[in-house]
């Protein structure tokens, strides 16, 4: 086993790696970016060294500077986890020459799986099914339509450099093809610098199961079961599970046996997974090979007991693999959810900030979290937005379900929007309870995966109220208010006061008194006892229940019965100063680059009107004219890179017509 490796990622992985390599009492090495200083797996390895500033081309991507630090640390090998340069053949490579262990298979193996149809002809020689499709070298335009024709329609087109729904494109009819050619090649050109493409026969709504399999230096090879991935949205997982629901042994053994038949014949070593769509009809189709551990390896974990890190670590210094195929089992059923830091409610786009409070489900035998972040982080809009893996196990599918809406119930976040509500919607949904997963069905279900929005139970106001008072009387405890004289309606019996709060559109009026020496709180006797951190026991009338505070009262979150609402308190003295301010300043929603001014300054815009456009996160951001009004003045220019509530520009909305 090796003595220290380095750790070439970021992340959940990369901390998740340290765990191993901790138990097995392997020294880390991190490597970060300037981003990332503060960051949990820099605080995990027990080295770490920066490699540059946070772009990702400028840090964790710089394979010949990461080699260098592994040698200069006096790491005998490197893991590159997933993303980066876990699939790079020239990193690879340049590990191998510079006498440092790539942890990852064979060089030759990524460049074979790396260009698609090059490997689905090798598949095919290897007796690996495939979907009925054309893998060749003549590019020739007429060539691929009379392919396509032969084929059959639909069929899709995909580049050949491509992978993980990049560079595809679906074809319903003759003719019809020679426009989508030429749009996806010109895609494969910009994306990958190649636009050799590959024709298929599509498949509609195909089921998305996948292999784990995994290989020794000395000829054996295994299959650790499968996993369903087809719960996805723009081919983004959003759920994965094993095993996968509706897979009888003797699909299962066919598939293992394929997997493995695929790995053969690129002379694989380590963890690999081999894609595969599957039909109803239980035929299954060959569709990549992913050269690396993925981010779903935690569901294979739960279900076998093995610790999937500790193989590589064990297979790359060149011990066989720990377990017999006869030893090979699978026990239970487990789910992961892929916890971001988005907005479902807009569209998801990404939500970066602090996470001013994290609050998880307890680790257990039924419960795991991997996570590259702690409260206090901020997720930053340099790398993938991810907030967490949740994954559960159970005895069965059904209880695996539970188990998940439970532990996601458990789940309290404050400082970024997030998809925990949405993981819960999607898990608890008829379909997927049912197991019917494809990966059309987020996509079909949207809508009623969409946030309903119910009236806000009476017990997150009686909390918000009840922490409201408690605040009060700590300011007039340690004499710091300017509230000191409400606190004299306490010794007044039966005096009362009428509370107003709100949660998102809806009011909601609380009546406070105290009477018989206790308060209460819309006419029940009330209390709030701290218990832990932000739980508290909330008692009221005859009953009781656990519910968690964070924030100030203007912006109250309150946790409780596996629901969340941010109460606000409406305070009448700061209201009353308050005027109305026309001139609304426009802030940007998250840090990101000006990639376009729409008008001038002066101009008059209608409401909705798109007034700037800037990037963030990889996506476009417009921000709006929020009425009709006049853009009075830039505070911002084409290129400038902008922060979190930055002003962008200054708007005056008109005054309101009086002349009708
Ligand atoms: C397909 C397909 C239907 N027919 N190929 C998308 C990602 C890439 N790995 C393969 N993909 C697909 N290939 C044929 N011949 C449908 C998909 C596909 C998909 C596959 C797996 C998981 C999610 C998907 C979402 C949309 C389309």
């Amino acid at each position: 086993m090796f003595k220290k490796i380095l750790i070439a990622n970021r992340g959940e992985i990369a901390c998740r790696i340290i765990d191993s390599c901790r138990r097995l009492s392997v020294r880390t090495v991190a490597v970060y970016s300037e981003a990332d200083a503060a960051a949990r797996h820099v605080r995990m390895a027990d080295e770490a060294f920066c490699v540059g500033p946070a772009a990702s081309s400028e840090s964790y991507l710089r394979g010949e500077r990461l080699i260098e630090m592994a040698q200069r640390a006096g790491a005998e090998a490197i893991h590159p986890g997933y993303g980066f340069l876990s699939e790079n053949e020239a990193f690879a490579q340049a590990c191998h020459d510079a006498g440092v262990i790539f942890i990852g298979p064979p060089v030759e193996a990524i460049r074979a799986m790396g260009a698609k149809s090059a490997a689905k002809r090798l598949m095919d020689e290897a007796g690996v099914p495939l979907v009925p499709g054309y893998h060749g070298d003549d590019q020739d335009a007429e060539r691929l339509q009379a392919e396509a024709d032969r084929i059959g329609y639909p069929a899709i087109i995909k580049a050949s450099a491509g992978g993980g729904g990049k560079g595809m494109r679906v074809v319903r009819s003759a003719d019809a093809f020679a426009e989508e050619l030429a749009s996806c090649q010109r895609e494969a050109r910009a994306s990958f610098g190649d636009d050799h493409v590959l024709i298929e026969k599509y498949l509609e709504r195909p089921r998305h199961i996948e292999i784990q399999i995994f290989a020794d230096q000395h000829g054996h090879t295994v299959s650790l079961f499968e996993r369903d991935c087809s719960a996805q949205r723009r081919h983004q997982k959003v759920v994965e599970e094993a095993p996968a629901p509706g897979i009888d042994e003797a699909q299962r053994a066919r598939m293992g046996e394929a997997a493995c038949n695929a790995a053969r014949a690129v002379d694989y070593v380590g963890a690999g997974t081999v894609e595969f769509i599957a039909d109803d009809s239980g035929a299954f189709y060959f569709m990549e090979m992913n050269t690396r551990l993925q981010v779903e390896h935690p569901v294979t974990e739960m279900i076998t007991g093995f610790d999937l890190v500790e193989w590589q670590l064990r297979v790359a210094s060149g011990e066989p693999l720990p377990r017999e195929p006869s030893a090979l089992a699978i026990d239970g059923h487990a789910i992961e959810v892929r916890l971001y830091a988005e907005d479902p409610a807009r569209g998801f786009l990404p939500s970066i900030g602090r996470l001013a409070h994290f609050v998880a489900p307890p680790a257990s035998a039924h419960v795991r979290l991997d996570s590259g972040v702690e409260q206090g982080d901020e997720i930053t809009p340099h790398y993938d937005p991810m907030i967490a893996k949740l994954i559960v196990w159970d005895v069965d599918r059904a209880a695996a379900v539970e188990r998940m809406l439970s532990a996601l119930a458990d789940l309290q976040i404050v400082g970024v929007r997030h998809n925990g509500d949405f993981l819960a919607r999607l898990i608890d949904h008829d379909v997927f309870r049912a197991g019917k997963v494809d990966t059309g069905l987020i996509e079909r279900e949207m809508e009623t995966l969409a946030p309903a929005s119910p009236d806000v139970p009476a017990v997150f106001f009686h909390a918000a109220a009840l922490a409201l008072l408690a605040d009060e009387r700590a300011r007039v405890a340690t004499g710091a208010s300017p509230w000191a004289a409400v606190d004299g309606w306490r010794l007044n019996a039966r005096q009362h006061r009428t509370l107003v709060f709100t949660a998102g559109d809806q009011e909601r009026e609380i009546r406070v008194a105290y009477a018989d020496d206790a308060l209460h709180v819309d006419g029940e006797r009330a209390a709030l006892e701290p218990s832990e951190g932000a739980r508290y026991r909330l008692i009221y009338g005859a009953s009781q229940q656990d519910v968690s505070l964070v924030g100030p009262a203007a912006a109250r979150h309150v946790f409780a019965a596996g629901a969340h609402y941010e109460i606000a308190w409406r305070d009448p003295l700061a209201e009353a100063g308050a005027v109305d301010d026309p001139q609304a300043e426009l802030t940007a929603p998250m840090p990101g680059t000006i990639v376009a001014i729409n008008h001038d300054a002066g101009a008059h815009v209608e409401a909705g009107t798109p007034i700037l456009v800037m990037e963030a996160m990889k996506m476009e951001l417009t921000i709006k004219a929020p009425a009709s009004g006049t853009v009075v003045r830039y505070d911002c220019a084409v290129g400038d890179q902008v922060g979190e509530g930055a002003e962008l520009f200054e708007f005056e909305a008109d005054a309101p017509d009086t002349s009708a």
